[in-house]
């Protein structure tokens, strides 16, 4: 439970956490290792690393390698599969796709992926990932049948199914790259529904959005391409940090 003990402890101080996502596959050892060094100095509270596509094997490895070089900052997987595991990480977030119509992401690479889990002392955090419209490539993988986004009550049906079921965190994506964030009426319907830590994230693209998202009820706050594209990486981070905490 550290990392998850960790992660509340700041949502209860500070009212929200924030989370750093690199990719393996979209960004290479040198740029991953100057987001995390950036994230660190900026005050992100940890890194996820993971991605739909290509985020496994020696390049996974060597990126979470590279990533605790370069920053002090608990790692946590947020794997495609079971290929998404490494022994280098501190913690995954041990998901289910509640809304995949594919067994592959509702069950069978957690079935796959659990042994690994126990065997290389990675901290599972128990999660429940819904995907919301428009879904991007995780919606696309996963196979997704993607919640409206004019439907927050599907949203929050889902998150609570998850909750019941015993998984502790609840992850709200819009896909990343997303044209728009989730929307802030689902936000406050799922959170007002009784689930337990909620992540969002997925076209945050900037402090008001994230801010928007916490005002709403998102506990934790996770962004990837506004980061990457960033010209000045320390500068945003610092950014979302400082408006989503209070
Ligand atoms: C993707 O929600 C994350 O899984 C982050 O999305 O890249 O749009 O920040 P962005």
């Amino acid at each position: 439970m550290r990392t998850e003990q960790y992660l509340n402890d700041i949502i209860e101080k500070d009212g929200a956490a924030h989370l750093t996502l690199i990719d393996p596959d979209a960004q290479d050892l040198n740029e991953a290792s100057n987001i995390a060094g950036a994230a660190a100095k900026a005050g992100s509270d940890a890194i996820m690393i993971g991605g739909s596509v290509g985020a496994s094997g020696d390049i996974l490895n060597e990126t979470l390698r590279a990533i605790k070089t370069a920053a002090d900052l608990p790692t946590i997987l947020f794997p495609s599969g079971a290929c998404g595991l490494s022994k280098y990480a501190d913690a995954v977030f041990f998901m289910s796709l509640l809304n995949s119509r594919d067994p592959n992401y509702l069950i069978t690479n957690q079935m796959l992926g659990a042994k690994a889990v126990l065997e290389y002392g990675i901290e599972p955090i128990p999660m429940a990932y819904i995907i919301i419209e428009p879904g991007g490539m995780a919606g696309w993988v996963g196979d997704a049948r993607l919640i409206p986004r004019n439907k927050p009550k599907l949203a929050a049906a889902y998150a609570l199914a998850g909750t019941l079921l015993g998984m502790r965190y609840v992850y709200l994506e819009a896909g990343s790259g997303a044209i728009e964030p989730v929307p802030t009426k689902m936000i406050n319907t799922v959170k007002s529904a009784g689930c337990g830590t909620l992540i969002v994230g997925g076209g945050i693209r900037d402090a008001n959005a994230a801010k928007a998202a916490v005002n709403a009820g998102a506990d934790i706050i996770v962004t990837g391409t506004a980061i990457e594209e960033a010209t000045d990486i320390q500068t945003t981070i610092t950014e979302f940090v400082d408006t989503i905490k209070r």
